[in-house]
């Protein structure tokens, strides 16, 4: 019989790219997304699944709310990917993002404790734990060091999803996934904020580019690999939980370099500290500029993990290369603008 799956935070990146691996596996899917007052579906309807996801109105806030759609939807599968989850607004809404990104947690753990011990949750947990890094590479049994409100709650809901496990005998597992990228990617993160604008100024829809941290490096790989792992942890014969990673670290510098290249300019950087800037080196004009507002309070500056246990016990690894992403980034973000002409 068709298993049935419930997905929380079916309007974002992972969500949308989930949902479609698991229609094409045959799987019944109940989509979760919050009440906005206009409704955010534009992932899925450029994956072209929206008609076949039964969509419910679901907030992590609620713990009411989450024990109804459990009953009625009986799950096999839950995948906990709803969060606020954007690093540099945790330090503005650090109170939100605890009750959000910790204590959602705790509600849908509650929800499957109280409807059905029997349902699996995947709990989506975060490289940024990591954060100030204890270990390179960082793997399962490096310490955790979290820099952000972000990250304090993630590691929150990473050991309430243990602790759930532990006590309550729930098939519960978290993936620690490094960051990844993709087409779908909100604007607001580094790389789409890059590849949209090398795409705008190359188009004539933007002077340049404001960035602050070049230097922060990243573990990037692409949403549709990983979403692929998160699936297969909850295929396991036990719990467990993995880190996700394609084991290459590239800085927000060589990003802006490579994805500035697919648009056609060649950036030279002049200067240092907050006068940086990068210049194309046809025109001479500056196209990049650092703007200390987009600095964090504190930072991680770097990210490179180690996903040995994934690969071996799932059998998972990445089929898409860094600049295999920067490239499928811009080239969509390119398609984009000639669709919509903004
Ligand atoms: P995303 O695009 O920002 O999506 C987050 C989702 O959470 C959105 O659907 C959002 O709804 C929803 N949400 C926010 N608050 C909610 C609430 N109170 N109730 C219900 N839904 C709520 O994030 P993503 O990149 O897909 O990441 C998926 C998960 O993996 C997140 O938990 C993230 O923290 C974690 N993660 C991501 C990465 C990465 O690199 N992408 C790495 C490690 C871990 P709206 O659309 O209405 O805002
Ligand atoms: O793209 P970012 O905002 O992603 P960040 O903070 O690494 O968080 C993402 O990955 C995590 C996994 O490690 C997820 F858990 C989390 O949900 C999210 O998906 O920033 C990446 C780096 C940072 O060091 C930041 O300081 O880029 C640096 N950066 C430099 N200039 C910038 C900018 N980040 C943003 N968003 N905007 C800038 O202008």
């Amino acid at each position: 019989m068709a298993k049935t799956v419930f997905i929380t935070g079916i309007t974002g990146q992972d969500g949308a790219y989930l949902a479609k691996l698991l229609l094409e596996k045959g799987y019944k899917v109940y989509g979760g997304y919050r009440r906005l007052s206009t409704p955010n579906f534009w992932r899925i309807e450029e994956l072209a699944i929206k008609d076949k996801i039964s969509l419910l109105e679901v907030d992590l806030l609620d713990s009411g709310n989450l024990i109804r759609t459990l009953n009625e939807t009986k799950p096999d599968e839950v995948y906990n990917l709803a969060a606020q989850s954007f690093v540099a607004v945790s330090f503005e809404k650090p109170v939100l993002t605890g009750q959000v990104t910790a204590l959602g947690v705790t509600n849908l753990l509650e929800a499957v404790r109280i409807v059905n011990t029997k349902i699996k949750l995947y709990q989506a947990s975060s490289s940024e734990m990591f954060g100030k890094v204890q270990e390179i590479p960082q793997k399962e049994t490096t310490p955790f060091y979290p820099r952000s409100p972000y990250a304090v709650a993630k590691l929150y809901g990473h050991w309430i999803t243990i602790n759930y496990r532990e006590s309550f005998n729930i098939f519960a597992c978290s993936g620690i996934l490094f960051n990844h990228e993709s087409p779908l990617r909100g604007i607001e993160f580094v790389t789409r904020k890059i590849t949209d604008a090398a795409v705008r100024i190359k188009t004539g829809k933007q002077d340049c580019l404001e960035i602050g941290n070049l230097d922060a490096k990243r573990d990037w790989g692409f949403a549709g690999d990983y979403v692929r792992s998160i699936w297969m942890m909850l295929q396991q014969n036990k719990p467990e939980d993995f880190v996700i990673a394609t084991g290459e670290a590239h800085s927000v510098r060589e990003f802006i370099e490579q994805a500035f290249q697919h648009a056609g300019f060649y950036i030279e950087w002049r200067g240092t500290g907050v006068d940086e800037k990068g210049i194309d080196r046809k025109s001479g004009k500056v196209l990049i500029k650092i703007n200390p507002k987009f600095f964090r309070p504190a930072e991680v500056e770097f990210l490179c993990g180690d996903s040995s246990r994934a690969r071996e016990k799932l059998g998972w690894k990445p089929e898409v290369t860094f600049s295999e992403l920067v490239q499928m980034m811009v080239q969509s973000d390119l398609k984009r603008m000639e669709k919509n002409n903004n």
